[in-house]
């Protein structure tokens, strides 16, 4: 993971800095009531641990992706047998490329964001496959300079967006309501609502008071090494509801 890419070298982060907020992570998920499978290390794959990328997984199934950058392409194959494991429909993205960090999945609809990862073939690609698992989708152009559309946005319940100001403007989210995320705290916008808690990074202070004060609960989780890699707390999972036992 220490070899991992990132936009802009702030130096490696630390091995066991980062084994520490995975493993935080890993109790946060748990303690939020969710049962937590943890995949075997890929030593020749730096970006493994970020499973968000090359799948998308819902109760009806799920989609293996085409990550965009190159070093992460075969990420895709190695987490394939896992998740034909665990699901009866397993779709596969035949052409372009798309990251699962580009996919924000909403009650109403699944935005797909065209990124440096994500690309007009893939995306259109991807709303094929959506629609066979029910999902209607639409591609947005998130601003430029952000790695993901969920680098900038994450969903805080069925009707709310947490968005940074640069995304919140281009109206992209609809009928949805926007919770922006306060000056100099665009970090903060990829949190992750589990269940009744929202785990926000640790690092930004205001954006908890915010999101406290609205009623949420929020559980803080250090992501100073994994930000690093331009990553946050949704890139080191999939998550999905177990359909009910009939
Ligand atoms: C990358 O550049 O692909 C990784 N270093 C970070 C991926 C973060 N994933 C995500 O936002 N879903």
């Amino acid at each position: 993971m220490v070899d991992g890419l990132r936009a802009h070298d702030r130096g490696p982060p630390s091995f066991d800095g980062i084994v520490a907020e995975h493993d935080a992570y890993v109790a946060a998920l748990r303690s939020a009531g969710l049962a937590v499978t943890v995949l075997e290390p890929l030593e020749a794959m730096p970006d493994a641990l970020f499973v968000e990328d090359p799948a998308l997984v819902f109760s009806e199934g799920a989609i293996l992706l085409r990550p965009g950058a190159p070093s992460r392409q075969a990420e895709a194959a190695a987490i394939a047998p896992t998740l034909r494991g665990l699901f009866e429909t397993v779709i596969e993205l035949p052409q372009g490329f798309a990251d699962g960090g580009d996919v924000l999945v909403t009650p109403e609809r699944v935005l797909i964001g065209r990124s440096a990862r994500t690309d007009a073939a893939g995306a259109a690609a991807l709303v094929q496959c959506l629609a066979r698992l029910g999902r209607q989708a639409e591609v947005v152009e998130p601003p430029a300079g952000v790695l993901h559309l969920k680098t900038a946005c994450s969903l805080l319940d069925d009707e709310t967006v947490l968005a940074t100001p640069a995304l919140a403007r281009t109206e992209m989210f609809g009928g949805l309501r926007q919770v922006i995320t306060p000056d100099g705290e665009d970090g903060a916008a990829n949190a992750l609502r589990i269940n009744d808690g929202l785990l926000v990074s640790a690092g930004y202070p205001r954006t908890i008071d915010l999101l406290g004060s609205l009623g949420f609960t929020v559980v803080a989780l250090d992501t100073l090494e994994i930000a690093k890699l331009d990553a946050g707390l949704s890139c080191l999972s999939l998550r999905w509801l177990e359909p009910a036992a009939d």
